[in-house]
């Protein structure tokens, strides 16, 4: 691999190479994911929250034909103000970065970067998957096929139910990646910590889910393990109350035949515009979470493999 494509931060690159914590970020949260200045003040909160548990936070993203992990201040301003940034998934890396336009990187291409790179743990707010109705559309997060085969573990607040949960739960099983559930038995859907579907395991502490990792990877097992941490109490916003705005946000995506990759991010607009400050804070207080927990795991890998 031709390693002139990444261009990582220093601090981030001597942490890897000494074999300390380090905890992978994406940037399609602040690009797309949440308004100015909101995003960039989060991600400056997430990136205190994986200092202060022990560990180096590397957020991702592209610019002027390379892969960055790690972005300074400025480079976050950047990603949270400007209007032009693309959201990159792995099959548009080649063109972002052979066109040198900038891209805000997908759970997907924020993986393979950090696997690039040598980052083992990424934490985000929730990834792609199985959409409603894809037995018809075949619409399916291209985060689900690259988790099958990149060897980096992502904490999340579980599957938005902007998506059929209990098919992506099927599709993980397929491709062999381990669900755990951080400390209760329920798999999570983002804006609440219930969905109605058990997790497939349950783990309860950092040490826990870093043993596991440690023995998947050791085993030449690929792929990921995605860890599912349930929205802090307090933050939670009800399923009723989301599922009203997600029916009104597909209908009117099918009215304006919104499709491919632009469906994600119209369904989570949708419904930060409709349900306003109270979606806000617990996306704030989720992501919080999972990069404390992120940190927490990448901290004990860091101790298990000395
Ligand atoms: N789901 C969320 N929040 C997000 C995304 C998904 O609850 O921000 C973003 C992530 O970057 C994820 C991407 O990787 O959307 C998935 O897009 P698609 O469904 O087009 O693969
Ligand atoms: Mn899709």
């Amino acid at each position: 691999m031709n390693i002139n494509f990444l261009k990582v931060q220093t601090e981030v690159r001597e942490a890897i190479s000494e074999g300390k914590p380090v905890v992978a970020l994406e940037s399609t949260i602040i690009s797309h994911g949440m308004p100015w200045p909101k995003n960039v003040e989060t991600a400056l909160r997430v990136g205190d929250a994986v200092r202060k548990e022990g560990a180096i936070p590397a957020t991702i993203a592209i610019k002027d034909g390379k892969c960055l992990v790690g972005l300074d201040k400025n480079e976050l301003d950047f990603f949270g103000k400007e209007k032009n940034v693309w959201k990159v998934s792995i099959r548009d890396m080649p063109y972002v970065m052979s066109k040198k336009i900038p891209g805000a990187t997908t759970v997907a291409a924020t993986m393979r970067i950090a696997s690039m790179a040598g980052i083992k743990i990424f934490a985000t707010g929730g990834i792609g998957g199985v959409h409603r109705g894809a037995t018809a559309s075949m619409d399916i997060s291209a985060d689900l096929t690259e988790m099958a085969q990149t060897d980096v573990a992502i904490v999340s607040a579980g599957v938005k139910s902007i998506l059929d949960i209990g098919l992506t739960l099927e599709y993980l099983e397929t491709k062999g990646i381990p669900v755990v559930a951080f400390g209760q038995k329920e798999f999570p859907s983002f804006y609440s910590g219930k969905s109605s579907f058990d997790s497939p395991l349950q783990l309860d502490s950092a040490a826990e889910i870093a043993a596991m990792l440690n023995i998947k990877w050791s085993m030449g097992l690929k792929g990921s393990v995605l860890v599912a941490n349930p929205v802090p109490a307090g933050y939670e916003v009800s399923a009723e109350t989301i599922e009203q705005y997600i029916q009104q946000a597909l209908a009117d995506a099918e009215k304006m035949h919104i499709c491919g990759k632009e469906i994600t991010p119209f369904l989570l607009k949708h419904i930060a515009d409709h349900t306003k400050g109270e979606s806000l804070e617990a996306n704030i207080a989720l992501v919080l979470n999972n990069a404390k927990l992120a940190a927490k795991i990448a901290v004990s890998l860091s101790s298990d493999s000395l």
